[in-house]
């Protein structure tokens, strides 16, 4: 069985959003269109409260993307995004939705930030989607989806780590910096991860 991940496909991930990816509405045509080749289609949801710690405003004198000690771990300050129950935590309008059998949201505890779709940075909790995906009889998981050097690059390591044959679909990403992306790229294909050209599916 093989599973797309969509990962983040939402508003405050595009441009006019408030952690705007360059580019992030292109993917979505094209992960549309792969959604028919998987067995299984499954999305990821950053989904923080309001006064969440990844958010600059809640560490007065600090700007966004400026790193800060947090409980022990380096974290990048982030705009407010994804609020839960904002307009801009839904997902895209243009990603077609009716295909995706499970969310699993992300985020949602405010003092630790979460850029896996499986687990928090921290690994203090998992969010069981290891568990639902081998329930289905999932061994190959293909990632699309935002952003390329952060969510969808950890969720890379992660899938990884839980065993999964892990396809990284190159062409249905777009990340925040171009050098992340580079890095992330040349750290998975290190690890025994796929950087997948689309059109191999299509
Ligand atoms: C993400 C930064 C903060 C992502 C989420 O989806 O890549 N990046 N929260
Ligand atoms: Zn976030």
């Amino acid at each position: 069985m093989k599973a797309l991940i969509l990962i983040d496909i939402q508003n405050d991930f595009i441009p006019g959003g408030a952690l705007a990816v360059p580019g992030g509405e292109t993917i979505i045509p094209l992960v549309n269109q792969l959604q028919g080749q998987f067995d299984l289609v499954v999305a990821t949801q950053d989904w923080h409260p309001a006064h969440h710690k990844s958010f600059a405003s809640q560490h007065p004198g600090k700007n966004v993307f400026e790193t800060v000690d947090l409980h022990g771990m380096d974290q990048v300050l982030w705009p407010d995004h994804c609020v839960q129950g904002t307009e801009g935590a839904d997902f895209s309008p243009l990603l077609e939705m009716n295909r995706v059998e499970a969310i699993f949201r992300k985020g949602t505890d405010p003092e630790i930030d979460s850029y896996s779709g499986f687990f928090d940075n921290g690994y203090r909790k998992s969010t069981a989607m290891g568990v639902y995906l081998r329930g289905k009889g999932v061994k190959e998981v293909y990632l699309v989806g935002l952003a390329a050097d952060y969510c969808v690059y950890f969720t890379a390591l992660d899938a990884l780590k839980e065993g999964f044959a892990t396809h990284f679909i190159e062409e249905a990403t777009r990340p925040i910096s171009p050098e992340g992306f580079e890095k992330a790229k040349a750290d998975l294909a290190s690890k025994g991860g796929n950087i997948l050209p689309v059109n191999t599916l299509l």
